[in-house]
């Protein structure tokens, strides 16, 4: 096992002492938290010369806003699928231009059939990773509370019989409303992907009645908070939960954290890789994608963060332990219960927005 805190804390020194050192050409990238190995940015500048300026999110909503101002200064971000489609259509990317990504071909045709569902995505971007938003829990804190707790049943967060029961040892829910709702409506066997008020509504009345349990809507210190034993329950992002479990057991802590993909379905999303159509720099940026496809470096990151990535050539290079995880790379059979996001239209995204607002502010 790596030790991902003392890694990055090292990397990050690195890349000071190496950004010091390097010419005025950059590239400007804006990615999700806890998404990447320093190395892979540290050996591009050390391959191309170019310096890599790193920022991170952790939420679509966020991303967007800025983008929809213009001027963001970004080379290369990485939304989620439906709000990319969204953003497209907008006019915020440029196409990629694939005569300058030569290891296009690495690519994965399985991922790009699943993006194509949502519009000509494969034409402004590529997939970076992708990943399911399922259960978290620490194994410990939730069988003293529950005997046979049902973990792989959303009931763990919105049944209040349930949640109720694990109030006092911290219950955290991603901060991202395009992601909780539609599994509040898969809790309740509705469609997920409805955009329906009155559909969005049963979400709501769900999300009302758990919320007085809920300590936290965030989505990324459950990481942290997780494998410290702090937080004993989380709906998340699959990989950042491996995450947790990962620098749990470095630390031998005794937290024992497990990742469940609810049998109700899960969302199953897509980061894809693309171009503003302002960037100041976009060279730079076909350059930076095209080293992100190299086989190489992508399996790189991908054994570091534990989420799969959309280019078929890494595969061979993956650790065994994680190409060969049900949860990470599902089987047929636990595809058939993923769902892909739904994409709000203007009027459908403004019912989300207030009942999102409502639910965690009680406003
Ligand atoms: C990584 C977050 C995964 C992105 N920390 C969810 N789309």
């Amino acid at each position: 096992m790596k030790n991902k805190l003392n890694k990055l804390l090292i990397a990050g020194a690195l890349t000071f002492s190496a950004q010091a050192a390097i010419a005025d050409e950059v590239v400007n990238v804006y990615n999700w938290s806890d998404y990447i190995t320093p190395e892979v940015n540290e050996e591009f500048t050390a391959a191309t010369g170019i310096k890599v300026v790193y920022d991170v999110y952790d939420s679509n909503e966020v991303l967007e806003a800025k983008l929809l101002a213009g001027g963001s200064g970004y080379d290369v971000v990485v939304p989620s699928s439906s709000f990319l489609k969204r953003q497209i259509e907008v006019g915020v990317y440029q196409k990629l231009d694939k005569s300058k990504l030569s290891n296009i071909g690495n690519m994965w045709s399985y991922i790009e059939e699943q993006v194509a569902q949502f519009g000509p995505l494969n034409d402004y971007s590529v997939n970076y990773m992708w990943g399911t938003t399922g259960i978290g829990y620490n194994e410990g804190l939730i069988n003293e509370r529950m005997e046979n707790a049902p973990t792989t049943s959303l009931a763990m967060v919105f049944d209040p019989d349930v949640v109720s029961k694990f109030a006092d040892c911290g219950v955290h829910l991603l901060n991202a409303p395009s992601e909780i709702i539609p599994a509040a409506l898969a809790y309740l066997g509705e469609d997920p992907r409805s955009t329906d008020s009155d559909v969005i509504a049963k979400a709501e009345a769900v999300l009302t009645k758990v919320r007085p349990y809920i300590q936290k809507f965030h989505s990324s210190q459950y990481i942290d908070s997780l494998a410290a034993g702090d937080v004993c329950l989380v709906v998340g992002w699959s990989g950042d939960i491996f995450m947790a479990r990962d620098t749990a057991d470095e630390a031998d802590n005794g937290v024992s954290i497990v990742y469940s993909i609810p049998d109700e379905g899960a969302l199953m999303w897509f980061d894809q890789l693309a171009i503003p159509d302002d960037a100041p720099n976009a060279d730079n940026a076909h350059k930076y994608i095209n080293w992100i496809m190299d086989p190489e470096q992508i399996a790189n990151a991908t054994n570091y963060v534990w989420y799969a990535n959309g280019n078929l050539a890494s595969q061979p290079l993956l650790d065994e332990e994680l190409l060969n995880d049900p949860s990470v790379f599902p089987t047929p059979e636990v595809l058939k219960g993923l769902y892909i996001s739904p994409t709000y239209d203007p009027k459908s995204q403004r019912v989300v927005t207030r009942t999102w607002t409502k639910v965690t502010t009680g406003q």
